[in-house]
């Protein structure tokens, strides 16, 4: 009886490592590391109430990206984007103030990033980084 529900949790630790391997295919931990390396491009936004603009950027080769964020409306905001390896964020950035982040986008595709401060998002501040290239 014992033996047979620990060997179910044996089971089902293993499904979900196998599950987590999916879509992971560098990176040991699992965990975003920190880009580095030289930048292949840059990206201005300016946030405000409630949108990015640019809202949907693209970038023509993939690789790490600076992103130079300013906060050019009157509440806090800040930036997330989820790259192809993870997500990286700024802190809030005060109203006025500016950030950089460098968000690696090592493969083409179209990445999502919004101002993860409260609903946000919700109200129009997200958009997509469009990297394009790979032939
Ligand atoms: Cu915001």
């Amino acid at each position: 009886m014992l033996s047979r529900s620990l060997s179910m949790v044996a089971m089902l630790v293993l499904l979900a490592f196998a599950a987590c391997g999916e879509g992971r295919e560098s990176g040991a931990t699992g965990t975003a590391t920190a880009p580095s390396g030289p930048a292949v491009a840059t990206i201005e936004v300016k946030e405000t109430e409630y949108r990015l603009a640019p809202q949907v950027p693209e970038v023509e080769k993939a690789g790490v990206v600076d992103l130079y964020v300013t906060n050019a409306g009157e509440i806090g905001h800040a930036l997330e984007v989820e790259g192809p390896s993870g997500e990286v964020e700024t802190e809030e950035i005060a109203p006025g103030d500016s950030a950089t982040l460098k968000a690696d986008l090592g493969e083409p595709g179209r990445y999502k990033w919004y101002c993860p401060i409260a609903d946000h998002e919700d109200r129009g501040m997200v958009g997509e980084i469009v990297v394009a290239g790979g032939g």
